[in-house]
């Protein structure tokens, strides 16, 4: 069985949520919390790299005891510290954690005082009123906690696109060392780059399909068989992800790829058109009659009911197929077209790599431009950056002599509540690139989240709003704000909104890519690379946008240096003093 990044991570951080609400040292409680995200984003894959007998890099944070650890958990899965701190607490203690505002300590005084220990505990203790007297609790926090809980309950369970991505790698690549098999992509919503999946599709050509799915389902991860037939079959895996296999022939495998891609509501349109022409769709082909017309490859499907080949990442009946109709569908923006990357971190703030390091991985991308922006002082958990640090990074960046790349100052300013910037702009005015960004009080009511981020828009300094929305997939809901209002400021300032492509955060949403493109306002794709492995984080932004429509055209760092330059410097020089 295969150990991934993702496991180790959830297993670090499992330790970390028990020991808080064991009242553990909180020091060791950070180490392990800090070595779940390094390791989580982390691009090489460590227990790959322990199996082949190779020294692992030196990582932040990471001393001999998690080192130690890591080992453990990368031979043999499993963590023996864990499992002891499991048998200790309840077992369904840490799925609490997953609502929202309860963190290990007060999950720990639900515990103490109420004894409670599961979802359906928590939720007749909310809706009770008995949680709001408990010390560290108020009315608000039982109402939100209540909320939270009915939402949950009634919800069924999505995993994050990056994490579902790594156990869907691993497993096509089992499946291609069969012999006799052709070819293994993923369908479903994965291909169409949706931020979350329900479950995983993997689509095989094959004469053997039987074979296959024999082969499908004795894959060491498999939890359990849910179903197995001749040429589908259904499984879980021990993460608790469903995987969904269907094994054709080669000659169907363009109309079988098209219909397990999806969306669901794109397949019921495009049979519809097929209808109108006398046509007949399905997972096998394009029929006139009993006779194949197309089948082969996605492209002749589309080509057989008159379209031209629709992108899996439009394919949502979000209009799409009138644009191809209409012949207005949208050249969509590639990696390959992105220029440069506008928000990155180093270790002045919260980042791993020195601003050297970061301008050699952007150059070896072949990146014309990278900006350096670190956090501000009202950050402290980050390091954040007061004026006189600035200062000294600011030098460090103007001696950095990287051959080839240009590295742009800047700061990802935190807004503060009023809309004001955390730094004077005295200090503002000597960068390039202010990056505004909103890090706290993400529960102020829409009216005042607005204005505050307006006010924001509204300095003659600032260049781009960071992650818009503040959402943390599955697990943060986004601040409530007027994107529309937002997106006309911008418009009408000259500012740009960023699509930050962490996993975690993708950040503007694809509906609301659409929308600024609707508006006018340019998108920069940004990695927010906290170290240099991170900058990879950038493909699944770019699906985002994909999926949000928006062209070469749209995206604000598919510029060179030089047009960026007079993008991002006209607000300024408007205003310059
Ligand atoms: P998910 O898994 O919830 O993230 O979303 P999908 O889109 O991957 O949905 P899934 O896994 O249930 O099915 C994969 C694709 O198979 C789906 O996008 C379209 C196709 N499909 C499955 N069932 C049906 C159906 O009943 N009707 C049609 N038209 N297509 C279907
Ligand atoms: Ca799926
Ligand atoms: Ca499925």
């Amino acid at each position: 069985m295969s150990v991934h990044n993702a496991d180790i991570s959830r297993i670090f951080e499992e330790i970390a949520d028990l020991l808080e609400i064991g009242d553990a040292n909180p020091f060791r409680v950070r180490a392990y919390r800090r070595a779940a995200r390094v390791i989580g984003e982390l691009q090489l894959d460590v227990a790959a790299a322990v199996h082949h007998g190779e020294t692992l890099p030196k990582l932040p944070g990471i001393g001999d005891d998690l080192s130690g650890k890591l080992h453990e958990i990368a031979r043999t899965g499993h963590c023996a510290l864990l499992d002891r701190l499991r048998k200790q607490a309840p077992a369904t203690i840490t799925d609490l954690l997953a609502i929202p505002g309860l963190g290990p300590r007060r999950v720990r005084t639900l515990y103490r005082e109420l004894d409670v220990q599961t979802m359906e505990q928590l939720h007749r203790a909310a809706r009770d009123g008995r949680i709001h007297t408990l010390h560290g609790f108020g009315e608000k926090t039982e109402l939100n906690v209540l909320r939270a809980v009915e939402s949950r309950l009634s919800k069924a369970h999505r995993c994050k696109l990056t994490v579902a991505a790594q156990y869907a790698k691993a497993y096509v690549e089992y499946l291609r060392s069969a012999p006799g098999i052709g070819r293994v992509v993923l369908a479903g919503s994965m291909r169409r780059m949706r931020d979350t999946v329900g479950d995983i599709d993997i689509l095989v050509t094959s004469e053997a399909s039987s074979d296959v799915t024999e082969r499908f389902v004795h894959y060491g991860e498999v939890r359990q068989v849910l179903s197995h037939g001749p040429t589908r079959a259904s499984v879980t895996l021990h993460c608790g992800l469903q995987v969904d296999l269907r094994v054709v022939r080669a000659e169907s495998y363009g109309a079988a790829l098209h219909y397990f891609t999806g969306s669901r509501a794109h397949n019921i349109a495009m049979r519809a058109l097929a209808q109108q022409q006398g046509l007949k769709l399905n997972e096998y082909g394009v029929f006139r009659n009993a006779r194949r017309v197309a089948g082969e490859t996605e492209e002749s499907v589309y080509a057989a009911v008159g379209l031209p080949f629709i992108p899996p990442e439009l394919r949502e009946d979000h209009g799409e197929i009138e644009a191809a109709r209409g012949g207005y569908l949208p050249q969509l923006v590639r990696i390959t077209d992105i220029k440069g990357d506008l928000h990155s971190h180093t270790r002045w703030s919260d980042g791993y790599d020195s601003v050297e390091a970061m301008a050699l991985a952007a150059k070896a991308r072949g990146y014309e431009y990278l900006a350096i922006t670190d956090h501000s002082r009202r950050l402290t958990a980050a390091h954040g950056l007061d004026p006189e640090r600035l200062r000294r990074q600011l030098d460090e960046i103007a001696r950095n002599t990287t051959p080839g790349i240009t590295l742009l100052k800047g700061i990802e300013v935190d807004i503060l509540e009023d809309g004001a910037l955390d730094l004077p702009d005295s200090v503002l005015q000597q960068l390039d690139i202010v990056i505004a960004a909103v890090h706290s009080r993400f529960n102020l009511s829409r009216a005042r989240q607005t204005e505050r981020i307006l006010r924001a828009l509204e300095h003659p300094l600032v260049t781009m709003l960071a992650h818009p929305t503040g959402r943390l997939i599955e697990s943060r809901e986004p601040y409530d704000v007027d994107m529309l209002q937002i997106l006309r400021k911008a418009s009408a300032r000259g500012r740009f909104l960023e699509l930050n492509a962490h996993p975690e955060r993708l950040d503007l949403s694809d509906t609301y890519c659409h929308m600024a493109k609707d508006e006018g306002v340019l998108v920069s794709v940004n990695s927010d690379a906290h170290g240099v492995s991170q900058f990879d984080n950038l493909q699944y932004g770019i699906g985002q946008a994909r999926r949000g429509w928006l062209a070469r055209k749209d995206v604000l760092n598919t510029r060179n240096c030089a047009q960026l330059r007079a993008l991002i410097g006209a607000p300024r020089r408007r205003t310059a003093p």
